[in-house]
């Protein structure tokens, strides 16, 4: 689904701002036909999570009501219209003047509503009904029965997610109407490749069939301005475009080609799009990591899409800021923990030279219970629609499955394996992994080109004894990769750390065993080659669900504070990564 963009042949209108929001929690509103519209709402910022803006909506996961109102400009009544939702946790459903438009179910991935037949030339009320709760069938899972073969989870939390995040509730992300033309670009494909003598652009256009139309794709950047037109079969063309010399998107040089997309018909366009390309390769190739052809290591991080008063909503400040603090301590990289982050970020990403782990949702699978047939396919859409989304950016190096599944039982590995090879033949031109804390014992490893290891010894296990969590570590790190022979990134290790608190010789919370402990790690991990990633837990301090393992409902294992402030450890990561 095409990202929204403004130009001469589309328009975009926003439709954030203060929405009228109710809670349904006897779940009336179905029934009382709150579609069409609802009485006694409250005022509710749009986009962020309902929990914290309103004191008594603290762990309230819904079923809610949100509505708004807008006139139609008197110029788009001619064109197609289209609602789009980037981001809603977790069901959506949506009524326009009082018609059922659709529902959409998962928490991170947009989706639209062609709305051209509904919208009314005069007011128009948009209702939607937002239901987060968790529930086992649902991915993330939440309300999972304990199961004796896992760990960590069998520690109740509230509420009861089977995940280690607050489980924020909205609509998380902006809403646009969209105008397009009535026939028009419906998506855009591009694969880059290093071919001798150069670089290849390889561009995929779908389009509503429009008679005697062309496709003309334009690339233009870097003193290189090529372009090409190709025939329309069917909705579909494909073109080829190929350069001596490309430069090459880097994380040092992220240079970025314009792309441009036309529909031609005559001389006349009547539609065109625009995107950044990076021309770029990444491979596995043996132990190592290439990306050009080059060796390259991950030093980055864990995330989460967290903020105080805001929760999981788009702030765009945020978004900077966290790519400041990353450059800051000379990160490259991070994975998108543990659910795809906003189209905003990814799009830094490109710009910025960051090499992005691109994971759906599944945190917290199991396989003990039934309805495992619909956990997978919840799972493969998400995957299909992730990649539809984001297989645009040179910065997304790989697809992860999943985080952490409780792999014990033995309907995980061929779960697992069946989205690894899903993955694959949604894209080959990019690794595909999963991430684990079951480590030897993670069969799918096998189907993966790169292996990712979650690993907490010297917090979890061998607390205050960080030499001994560390001798483990590198013992493990050694059987895993002569067991899977292939390369190793340790995709999570932290401890958790309250800001301010400080001791020595260094004891567990505060700073100082903090920073021993990421620095000894980051020795671990360094000294073998064929470790090809250190992402530390996490970038900031998050919210999560309360518990004893979580002080004041934090996770504190952030270098940076929730607000975003330096802990010792961020000091040390900016030293042993060479920040700015
Ligand atoms: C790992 C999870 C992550 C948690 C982290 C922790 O992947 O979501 O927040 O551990 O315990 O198990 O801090």
């Amino acid at each position: 689904m095409l990202y929204p963009r403004i130009n001469r042949f589309r328009q975009v209108i926003e439709l954030s701002g203060f929405w009228d929001f109710r809670p349904d929690p006897r779940n009336e509103g179905e029934t009382g036909n709150w579609g069409r519209g609802f009485e006694g709402g409250e005022p509710m910022a749009v986009p962020a999570s309902w929990n914290d803006q309103v004191t008594d909506l603290r762990d309230f996961l819904g079923p809610a009501w949100y509505a708004t109102s807008f006139e139609l400009p008197e110029a788009w009544e001619q064109g197609r219209l289209l609602l789009r939702f980037d981001s809603v946790n977790y069901l959506a459903s949506v009524w326009l003047n009082g018609t059922r438009l659709g529902d959409h179910e998962g928490g991170h991935l947009p989706f639209s509503f062609d709305v051209t037949r509904a919208v009314a030339p005069g007011g128009n009320r948009l209702v939607v009904r937002v239901d987060g709760q968790l529930a086992p069938d649902r991915v993330p899972p939440g309300n999972v029965p304990a199961d004796p073969m896992d760990g960590f989870f069998n520690n109740p939390q509230h509420p009861a997610a089977s995940f280690d995040f607050f489980p924020f509730c909205g609509i998380h992300r902006p809403v646009r109407l969209c105008r397009v033309p009535s026939q028009s670009i419906e998506s855009v494909e591009v694969e880059t490749a290093l071919e001798k003598p150069g670089g290849v652009v390889r561009v995929r256009v779908r389009c509503g069939i429009a008679p005697s139309t062309q496709v003309r794709v334009r690339l233009e950047g870097h003193g290189e301005s090529l372009a090409t037109d190709a025939d329309i079969s069917e909705g579909r063309a494909s073109v080829s475009l190929s350069m001596a010399r490309p430069a090459l998107w880097s994380c040092q040089s992220p240079n970025l080609y314009r792309l441009e997309v036309q529909l031609v018909r005559g001389k006349d366009a009547f539609d065109s799009y625009t995107l950044s390309a990076g021309i770029r390769s990444i491979q596995v190739q043996g132990d190592r990591l290439l990306l050009n052809g080059e060796p390259v290591l991950l030093k980055g991080f864990g995330r989460h899409e967290d903020f105080p008063v805001t929760g999981r909503g788009l702030v765009p400040a945020v978004v900077v800021r966290d790519f400041d603090l990353m450059k800051w301590t000379g990160a490259n990289s991070f994975r998108t923990t543990h659910y795809p982050y906003s189209e905003e970020m990814m799009d830094l990403a490109d710009r910025l030279g960051y090499l992005v782990i691109d994971e759906i949702p599944a945190v917290g699978l199991f396989f003990s219970e039934g309805g495992l047939e619909r956990r997978k396919a919840l799972c493969a859409a998400c995957l299909r629609d992730l990649v539809a989304r984001d297989r645009n950016h040179p910065s997304v190096i790989a697809w992860s499955v999943a985080n952490e599944p409780h792999s014990r039982r033995s309907a995980a590995a061929p779960f697992l394996q069946d989205l690894v090879a899903l993955a694959r033949s949604l894209d080959p031109t990019r690794l595909v992994t999963m991430v684990s804390h079951v480590g030897l014992e993670e069969e799918a490893f096998s189907s993966c080109d790169v292996a990712c290891l979650n690993r907490y010894y010297g917090w979890y296990s061998e607390g205050g004894r960080i030499e001994e969590g560390c001798a483990r570590l590198a013992a493990e790190l050694d059987a895993l990769h002569e067991k899977f022979a292939k390369p190793i990134i340790l995709s999570e290790f932290g401890a958790d750390t309250v800001s301010g608190w400080h001791s020595e010789p260094p004891e567990m919370f505060s700073e100082e065993y903090q920073a021993r402990f990421l620095e000894r790690c980051i020795q671990v991990a360094s000294s073998r080659p064929w470790v090809v990633g250190q992402h530390v837990w996490n970038l900031c301090d998050f919210k999560t669900g309360q518990s004893i393992q979580r002080v004041g409902a934090m996770n504190l294992k952030g270098v940076f504070t929730r607000d975003r402030r330096p802990k010792m450890a961020a000091h040390l990561l900016r030293r042993l990564w060479g920040g700015r």
